[in-house]
């Protein structure tokens, strides 16, 4: 499974490394992972949706790198008063978009910004939650990782279309479901964190002591979340059979990672609320 895209820009010098962190920074892209070793240094730049996109016909962009942004008009004005170089200036196009064409600084091609017209893309149930700010942490099981990794990509997902950063989303293992409660503990105690999202899956077929897992787990999840005041979405799947378990991993019954996270987002933002009145 992928887990993640990035274009790979390689700058000649520090003072090109400066101007591409300052471009794409100004361009509005999420701070993302940063290192600085004995070796190298890096940096990279988020978009919460990211991937290969082909496309073919008239009226396409010439450009090395495409992103979407929620208005272009803005964004151009801000490039403009960057003195960043068009290569093409902001227009309408026939598929439903406002878009221009930049120079990427140090000669590593161009980068055409969007955004679609309004009501050219349907409002979706998960943009109405807002995780925007808030930390995370995913506790998940290596037991049946076959399914716990495809939830985990599910609730990754769910946060990141929701506004959270990937450097505020900590991902932590553990061996079985059983020890998920202690992590859970450990992690909501910490006070870093405004949600944690519980991922696991038991299954019966394998599972001698099934009932007796599944209920520790559940009960221990909950006591984490109601001991600490820090929510917990639940993702931890008790089914019979592997295939229940698929179905549920990101085929015919949806992700469960992905309505654990959406859970633990709406349960942070009501603490927020009652807190406040
Ligand atoms: N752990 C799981 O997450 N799922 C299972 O189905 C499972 N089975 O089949 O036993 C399982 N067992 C391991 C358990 O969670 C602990 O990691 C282990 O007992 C060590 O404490």
């Amino acid at each position: 499974m992928i887990r993640s895209f990035h274009r790979l820009l390689l700058p000649a010098s520090d003072e090109d490394y400066r101007s591409l962190e300052e471009f794409f920074s100004a361009l509005g892209f999420a701070p993302g992972e940063n290192w600085n070793g004995r070796r190298s240094k890096g940096r990279k730049f988020e978009a919460f949706e990211s991937g290969v996109e082909l496309a073919m016909g008239q009226d396409m962009p010439a450009a090395d790198l495409v992103v979407e942004v929620d208005n272009a008009d803005i964004v151009a004005e801000a490039a403009r008063m960057k003195g960043y170089t068009f290569v093409s200036e902001i227009a309408d196009h026939d598929w439903g978009a406002r878009l221009f064409v930049l120079q990427i600084p140090a000669g590593f091609g161009n980068l055409a910004v969007f955004s679609y017209n309004e009501n050219w893309r349907q409002p979706t149930k998960e943009s109405q939650l807002d995780s925007t700010g808030m930390k995370f942490a995913l506790v998940v099981s290596r037991f049946n990782a076959f399914i716990t990794e495809r939830l985990l990509a599910g609730a990754t997902d769910a946060l990141r279309r929701t506004g959270a950063l990937a450097a505020d989303i900590e991902i932590v293992r553990v061996p079985g479901a059983f020890e998920i409660p202690n992590a859970a503990k450990m992690l909501a105690e910490s006070g870093k964190y405004d949600a944690l999202v519980a991922l696991g899956c038991v299954l019966r077929g394998e599972t001698a002591h099934y009932d007796v897992i599944v209920n520790e787990v559940t009960r221990g999840i909950g006591e984490a979340a109601l001991s600490s005041g820090v929510p917990v979405g639940f993702g931890v799947l008790t089914c019979d059979t592997l295939e229940q378990a698929i179905d549920r991993a990101g085929l015919k019954a949806g992700n469960k990672g992905f309505d654990a996270a959406l859970a633990a987002i709406e349960m942070s933002a009501l603490k927020r609320t009652l807190q406040a009145k």
